[in-house]
């Protein structure tokens, strides 16, 4: 019941349940090391330091369902994560779900719900669209309802640090107290300004020591959640939710913070400035920081806020193979920003049925030529260990479903099968 206080527990942090996983099959030998784009450096990196590959990707606030933008980002980040696996690293993969936050709250307001049971209905059909995509679930898929201890706990260190200030019962993280702020995204302050105003924070809000000082503990509102908590009832700000959950769970150091390009500033600056001042300036929270560009509608950035939405659970009701919606998805290199339209999800359909239509007749001969299907899964990993180059791994199976559907080659058709689902995720 929205009101109620609710003692976090500090000790406990069972996750909430993730999803089912696919099955993905050994390929022979191993990829190549990959190496994603760093925002932070603007360089080209080896994604994993150790054997050990970490990866903390922003989730969703389940306010609505999945849309064609969410399944992109978290694509993207499925294709590093069977690239590292083929690399012959051990993944741990952590994923948050906001299952606290305003939108949510005023969404539920809006519709006369209890947030709870919006959450839960969104995060439920949320596993249901990443299970049908294909995607692999995260070994702690963790709420930040859960992890109220731990955020509380996170927050009385940023205390601690002399980094935090009280406004009218709510606390202030003073960025001045991070003399790294500013370089996970680079930007001016101007522009940081803009974007916080547009992103959730309150640069303006009177009294503040500095516009871009974060939220990170609301003191409770009538009529909303609140949990108890040292700084009295209240909830988490955002970008200490994820500095917590992170860092609990991977350790202050981990390889890789990912998320859409949204959330370069003010959440990953923030999470990241948080996560230094917490830790006392040693460590430097994720080494990389890796940023999916924005999926558009006709122009525009597909938003919740803005309604102009394609949700992939429409597309599956309306009898879209998920596969040929991981395919559309596919044809655009993860930075890009690009726009979702029929043409796409037809090219997509065609696509997907060249390529079963290929394996099918290389099925039928004798085993096929398994040199040229080794090519094959070695250029499609040359390719995904360049910065997650789906388009590139694209045109190498399209090559070769030419070639068998003009009769000129017949490779081993189950080797090309499995590399096209164990590195692209797609089910022939
Ligand atoms: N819960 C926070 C992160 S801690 C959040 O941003 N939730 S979200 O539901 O708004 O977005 C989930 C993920 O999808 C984020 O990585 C976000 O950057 C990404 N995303 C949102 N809209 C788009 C879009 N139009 N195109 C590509 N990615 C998007
Ligand atoms: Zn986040």
């Amino acid at each position: 019941m929205p009101g109620t206080l609710a003692r976090p527990s500090l000790g406990s942090l069972a996750a909430m349940e993730s999803w089912r996983s696919a099955s993905v099959p050994e390929l022979p030998g191993h990829g190549n090391e990959p190496r994603i784009s760093d925002t932070a450096s603007g360089e080209l990196a080896v994604a994993a330091d150790g054997r050990a590959a970490t990866l903390y990707a922003c989730g969703i606030t389940p306010y609505d369902a999945t849309h064609i933008g969410h399944a992109a980002t978290f694509i993207a980040w499925d294709l590093l994560v069977r690239a590292w696996r083929d690399a012959g690293h051990e993944v741990s993969y952590v994923q948050n779900v906001t299952d606290v936050d305003d939108p949510l709250l005023e969404r539920a307001a809006r519709d006369g719900e209890d947030w709870r049971e919006l959450a839960v209905r969104e995060i439920e059909l949320y596993r249901a669209d990443m299970t049908a995509l294909r995607v692999l679930p995260p070994a702690s898929f963790v709420g930040a309802v859960e992890a109220m201890g731990l955020i509380e706990r996170f927050n009385l260190s940023l205390a601690r640090h002399g980094a935090l200030y009280e406004l009218d019962g709510d606390m202030y993280f003073a960025r001045s107290s991070d003399p790294e702020f500013g370089t996970v995204s680079g930007f001016d302050p101007a522009v940081m300004i803009e974007l916080s105003a547009e992103r959730g924070g309150d640069p303006a809000r009177p009294g503040k020591k500095d516009p871009l000082d974060a939220l990170v503990w609301l003191a409770a509102r009538p009529g909303e959640p609140a949990w108890e908590s040292e700084f009295g009832p209240g909830r988490p700000g955002w970008h200490v939710e994820c500095a917590a959950i992170a860092t609990e769970y991977l350790g202050a150091v981990f390889d890789v913070q990912a998320g859409g390009s949204d959330l370069i500033f003010p959440h990953h600056e923030l999470s990241a400035s948080h996560a230094r001042v917490a830790g006392g300036g040693g460590p430097m929270f994720a080494r990389r920081y890796a940023h999916a560009g924005m999926v558009r509608l006709d122009g525009e950035k597909m938003s919740k806020s803005l309604g102009n939405l394609v949700f992939v659970s429409a597309l599956r009701s309306a009898g879209v193979d998920p596969m040929v919606i991981r395919l559309a998805i596919l044809a655009h290199h993860y930075r890009q920003d690009w726009d979702w339209t029929e043409e796409g999800l037809a090219a997509a359909a065609d696509r997907l049925a060249r390529w079963r239509s290929a394996v099918a007749l290389g099925a039928g001969g004798p085993g096929g030529e398994r040199s040229a299907a080794l090519a094959l899964l070695a250029e499609v990993r040359d390719r995904m260990a360049d910065d997650l180059d789906a388009p590139g791994a694209l045109a190498v199976v399209d090559r070769w479903a030419d070639a068998v559907l003009s009769d000129s080659a017949a490779p081993a058709a189950s080797l090309v099968r499995e590399t096209v689902d164990a590195l692209l995720g797609v089910a022939l």
